[in-house]
């Protein structure tokens, strides 16, 4: 078989690359090693910033988001039993959008399948060769029989624990990484979000976080420890702890369930560097990760199939290769900035097991000079909504 671009993975990556470019005319086969039903069950990012909501107009996919989403614009923060709010619109003009990433996955899949998009799944043994020379191929197996793809470029969209990354020999990688001694136990829930607002809360048992999907679908954290699993939790335990961590007013309006999904997810910031080798182009999780606080993980993906679909469209439609050129350096410089708002801030609302007493007088000061400062809130709303492309 032969395409103009293989992509590595069926996440939100792939498929926004792969129909952003078949817009364009430009052939392109995704290949995702679990199947379609598997990917659209992972829950994880609800907020997206309008960077991510003008690609997915521009890729045909914004009709149900348009419809369905709730703009949210301003969060809340709690701290010690209070809680204030910092207004986005206000500061910045931008609100985000709450609608879940599984729902962009399933709107990316319907619109690739009726367009007649190509997607093989449950791919196995994928390696890509000779990404450092102008032909490079892809094989892979599946059912028993190896198929192989030659192409013109190779989009690695295959997430942390991909191939693509490990594609790129070591003597070229350079790895940036940061691990938190703590996760997140998340929950999912067919109640009423307690707020039209997300809260973030910093409480003295730790991180808390109320979020949602839709009017009766809510979505609620808690940090908890590494070694914990979620069958350690039982709903009523997670119900007791988030209600500990938030607010007495809030906790009071919590309207509790039964959970329909359970998970714990750890915090790493990790960034590889560069983002291509040859003819192999890294996107996505697939290059760097944050920690969820700062909802930049998919919306930073979405930068990445930014400036990676106009480098090729430029190099397809006028033969010109600046774009795939600057990609790395591009994406890369808008890649750190993502990081450094995540682990800031991840640093100001979580509790780590080695604080001192002065760290935590810190902590509180800086949260208090966010709580009444004009210029530092809008520091954090700029960065909250996205910063420009
Ligand atoms: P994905 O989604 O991991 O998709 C990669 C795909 O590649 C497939 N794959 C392979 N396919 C073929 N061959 C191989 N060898 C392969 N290896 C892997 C995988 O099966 C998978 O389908 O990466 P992608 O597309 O780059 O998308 C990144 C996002 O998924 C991720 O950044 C976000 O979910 C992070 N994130 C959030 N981001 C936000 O922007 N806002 C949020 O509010 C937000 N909340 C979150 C989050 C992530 C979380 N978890 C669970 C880590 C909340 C949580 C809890
Ligand atoms: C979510 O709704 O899953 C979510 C929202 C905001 C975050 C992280 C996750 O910062």
């Amino acid at each position: 078989m032969r395409t103009q671009v293989a992509i590595i993975g069926g996440g939100p990556s792939a498929l926004l690359l792969s129909q952003l470019l078949r817009l364009r005319g430009i052939d392109n086969v995704v290949l995702e090693r679990k199947t379609r039903d598997y990917v659209l069950s992972r829950i994880r990012a609800g907020v997206l910033e309008r960077g991510l909501l003008d690609l997915m107009r521009e890729a045909g996919i914004a009709g149900r988001m348009e419809r369905e989403g709730f703009a949210h614009d301003g969060t809340l923060i709690a701290h010690e039993g209070g809680m204030f709010h910092v207004d986005f619109r206000k500061l910045t003009g931008h609100s985000v959008m709450v609608y879940g990433q599984t729902e962009v996955t399933r709107d990316l899949y319907d619109a690739l399948e009726k367009a007649g998009g190509k997607i093989e799944f449950e791919v196995e043994g994928v390696e890509i060769h000779d990404a450092d020379t102008d032909a490079p191929h892809v094989t892979f197996h599946r059912g028993g029989t190896e198929h192989r793809i030659d192409c013109d470029y190779v989009a690695g969209c295959d997430g942390f624990h991909g191939v693509s990354r490990q594609t790129i020999p070591l003597s070229v990688r350079r790895e940036y990484e940061k691990t938190y001694p703590f996760g997140w136990l998340g929950i999912l829930s067919e109640t009423p979000p307690v707020d039209d607002e997300l809260i973030y809360a910093n409480s003295a048992r730790g991180f808390a976080l109320c979020s949602m999907r839709n009017a009766n679908l809510s979505r609620y954290y808690i940090q908890c420890a590494l070694s914990d699993s979620p069958s350690d939790w039982t709903d009523a335990a997670f119900w007791q702890e988030l209600k500990r961590r938030l607010p007495g007013e809030v906790a009071g309006r919590l309207v509790t369930g039964p959970s329909i999904e359970k998970s714990i997810a750890p915090l790493r910031s990790f960034v590889t560097e560069p983002m291509r080798w040859g003819r192999l182009f890294l996107c996505g999780d697939a290059a760097h990760i944050v920690p969820p606080t700062g909802a930049k993980g998919l919306n930073t993906a979405a930068s990445d199939v930014h400036y990676l679909y106009n480098g090729l469209r430029q190099v397809y439609e006028e033969g010109d290769p600046e774009g795939i050129d600057r990609y790395s350096e591009r994406a890369l410089a808008r890649v750190w900035k993502a990081e450094r708002f995540s682990w800031w801030f991840s640093s100001l609302l979580h509790r780590y097991p080695d604080q001192s007493a002065f760290d935590l007088r810190m902590q509180a000061a800086e949260i208090d000079f966010l709580r009444t400062n004009e210029a530092a809130q809008k520091a954090m709303a700029e960065n909250y909504v996205g910063l420009p492309y």
